[in-house]
């Protein structure tokens, strides 16, 4: 086993990073204050080809995978957690799941712009009653002839109001989970309209709302998969998913984290910086261990993914683990700063704000916890294989 990166994802990594602090660095505070959606950002990034890491070169993607994937998007998150919202939701579950479960003409229609960052992705399965339990949707959709007419509302929608094409999971007939299909949603469809848009605490450039379905009619050529497949693939979406979560609570903390270090050694008390104090260099170090430990979960579900296997618990283990981990190191990073953490004038508060969320979206830390215990008492620790 080698810790060692290849010479191609130091390439990458360096290329992300390049571009984040020299393009989203600067203009990250501005963007947290106006809300403004980084759409010119996303344009460079689809340019650069972080819009279709993981897509094969056959529809216009750079066929890299998970690890190298991950690696750019901690890059990306390091300067802006709303940019790499964004870029996760497109890349883990839309590209992911449109290639997988796609027909031809769907991958020609939407992968393919998608993987040149010509339009974003959206995924929506969480409901205002339906979020741990996706299985309680309410959302149907109702086949009539060569349609399907779709009625419910969706929430919590990560790019809901501008994204090009939206994957929307429905209940198609009342049973369980093979009751549940996929569609591919796009905004000029009548009876289909965004609704609230939130007003959040942290991650604000990226636009997360309700969608809005009355009697909205779609195309049964626009079902992702078959009927029935729904479930499956917003479960093996969110495995995707909840990687790229991970790495982006990584690339905050990490920039946390370099902040934390820079001002403790600047900051003089007593007489000298405060680093000479054995408190402070305790919280370093144990800043620094969480973060190697929450890389090392991270390779592993990326490398676990990129092997074919079932990577439910890695990827579960990497989101739960890095998100708290973020959550705590952002924390660290304010106490450190003493009340100049606590003001607007150094980024901690920020760092602090958009990991607030990574423990919550794309399944709370305890359905993650469900999820490792569940795999482990059925199938082992390994999990069974998958489709
Ligand atoms: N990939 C593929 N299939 C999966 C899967 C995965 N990761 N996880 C479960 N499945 C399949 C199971 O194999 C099972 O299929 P069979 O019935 O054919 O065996 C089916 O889905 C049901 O699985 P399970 O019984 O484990 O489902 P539960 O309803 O008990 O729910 C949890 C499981 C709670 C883990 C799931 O509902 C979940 O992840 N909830 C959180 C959803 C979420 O993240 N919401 C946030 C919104 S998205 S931003």
């Amino acid at each position: 086993m080698s810790f060692q990166l290849t010479k191609e994802q130091k390439m990458i990594q360096k290329m992300a990073r390049e571009f984040s602090r020299k393009v989203l660095a600067d203009t990250a505070a501005e963007r947290d204050k106006t809300h403004e959606y980084p759409a010119e950002n996303l344009k460079h990034m689809g340019e650069l080809g972080l819009l279709g890491m993981m897509v094969s070169e056959k529809y216009g993607g750079e066929g890299m995978g998970t690890l190298e994937y991950s690696l750019a998007l901690s890059e990306v998150a390091y300067s802006c957690a709303s940019t790499a919202v964004i870029m996760s939701v497109h890349n883990s579950i839309c590209n992911g799941s449109i290639e997988k479960f796609g027909t031809e003409e769907q991958k020609e229609e939407f992968l393919k712009p998608m993987a040149e960052g010509k339009f974003i992705g959206a995924f929506a399965l969480s409901e205002p009653e339906a979020g741990s339990d996706p299985q309680g949707m309410t959302c149907t959709a109702e086949k009539d002839g060569d349609h399907y007419v779709i009625n419910g509302t969706k929430r919590f929608i990560t790019t809901g109001k501008n994204s090009g094409v939206t994957i929307l999971i429905a209940r198609t007939s009342p049973e369980g989970t093979s009751g549940i299909s996929a569609f591919l949603i796009t905004h000029d469809m009548e009876g289909f309209e965004v609704g609230r848009i939130e007003d959040k605490m942290g991650q604000c450039a990226s636009d997360t709302t309700d969608l809005l379905f009355d009697n909205c009619r779609v195309p049964a050529s626009r079902m992702l998969g078959k009927e029935g497949d729904g479930f499956y693939i917003a479960m093996s979406g969110l495995d995707a998913g909840r990687i790229g979560i991970a790495s982006l609570s990584l690339g905050i903390a990490n920039a946390a984290f370099d902040e934390s270090v820079k001002y403790s050694k600047q900051r003089k008390q007593f007489g000298s910086s405060i680093t000479d104090n054995q408190g402070i260099r305790w919280m370093i170090a144990d800043m620094a261990m969480e973060i190697e430990a929450a890389k090392l979960l991270i390779l592993n579900a990326a490398n676990t993914k990129d092997r074919g296997e079932n990577c439910s618990v890695q990827a579960s283990m990497a989101k739960c683990y890095a998100s708290d981990m973020a959550q705590n190191v952002t924390g660290q990073a304010i106490q450190l700063h003493g009340g100049y953490g606590y003001t607007k004038e150094y980024p901690v508060e920020r760092f602090y704000r958009d990991a607030r969320i990574t423990t919550i979206y794309e399944g709370t830390n305890q359905i993650q916890r469900i999820v490792i215990a569940n795999n482990i008492l059925k199938n082992g620790k390994k999990g069974k294989k998958r489709k």
